[in-house]
């Protein structure tokens, strides 16, 4: 292929660039199939020096899975229905004002995977930067499987069979939200359509504590600290702690951090990688857009409720 493929990093379990991929590169079986092993191989894949359009960004994205429009109905874009848009403009009308650390700031998230709430998370997405803040706003991954492998075989033994109820709700009603200090001032119109149907349309749902993936065989640490309620089975006080020492453990793992550049596109395994947003200036406006992979590891549940 005409394009170049490099490690993203020496220092990092996870990662790699493709420079200079061209939509018409896409007809090519080989390239496909490269492609696709990367992203199942390295779990977050960097396209630089891409001239991206959104029906570049589906048809690549269709060549990993399908291209699926996403669940939540508050995000989706409002032209192309297979992307979502997220914007943050903090001084708009009537958009998110979240305090970071005492900061206001805009378009900050959390370490999170996408849609862990529900039974079915998807495989992965491609994020395109449309309107690029001049600091803040990066993208932040971190590798679930190296999260494992640095655990202790006491620990790993200990966690291997656990699952974990997760919920959706605002960041209040998610214990391991974060380690920043968060207060939104103002919640804006998509959030408040979510957590209004949090209770009706998300119930809670059971993931695993440990996921193996299935063409490697290795396995990842399956926990999103948003989100994340109590251990299945577990009592509350060792449960409590288990998250607290496991969320800690994966907020102090190797990350890496990608700052926008319009030409790039990411794409990452969500059944692998963590990802987060850092807070951009408030008087500053963000927007990204992505697509959605299908998929289902078939491991996620909803918790019965009790009779
Ligand atoms: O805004 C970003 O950079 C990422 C947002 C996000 O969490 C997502 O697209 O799943
Ligand atoms: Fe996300």
């Amino acid at each position: 292929m005409a394009c170049m493929i490099e490690k993203l990093s020496d220092d990092l379990t996870f990662g790699c660039v493709v420079t200079g991929l061209t939509q018409q590169d896409l007809e090519s079986p080989e390239t496909r199939d490269e492609l696709r092993q990367r992203w199942l191989i390295d779990g977050l894949v960097i396209f630089r020096g891409s001239t991206v359009t959104p029906a570049f960004q589906i048809a690549l994205s269709d060549c990993f899975a399908e291209t699926i429009i996403h669940p939540v109905k508050e995000i989706r874009h409002p032209e192309h229905e297979k992307l979502i848009r997220l914007v943050s403009n903090p001084q708009g009308e009537d958009e998110d004002l979240i305090e970071v650390d005492g900061v206001a700031g805009c378009g900050w998230l959390p370490w999170h995977k996408d849609i862990i709430f529900t039974d079915k998370i998807n495989h992965g997405g491609i994020l395109h930067a449309t309107k690029i803040t001049s600091t803040g706003g990066e993208t932040g991954y971190i590798d679930q499987i190296d999260a494992w492998d640095r655990l202790e075989d006491k620990s790993k033994r200990e966690i291997e069979d656990l699952e974990v109820v997760y919920k959706f709700g605002p960041p209040e009603s998610s214990p391991w939200c974060c380690r920043e200090q968060v207060r939104y001032i103002k919640t804006g119109p998509a959030n408040r359509s979510m957590y209004a149907r949090a209770e009706s349309d998300w119930p809670a749902v059971v993931h695993p504590l440990v996921f193996t993936q299935q063409a490697t065989g290795r396995k990842a640490l399956n926990l999103s600290p948003r989100f994340a309620q109590s251990i299945v089975g577990m009592g509350k006080t060792r449960g409590d702690e288990l998250l607290t020492i496991l969320s800690n453990h994966l907020w102090d793992s190797p990350s890496y951090h990608h700052t926008w550049s319009p030409d790039e596109m990411v794409l990452w395994d969500n059944w692998r990688m963590l990802h987060r947003v850092t807070p951009a200036p408030y008087e500053e406006v963000r927007i990204v857009e992505r697509t959605t992979l299908d998929g289902d590891y078939g491991l996620g549940r909803k918790l019965p409720t009790a009779a």
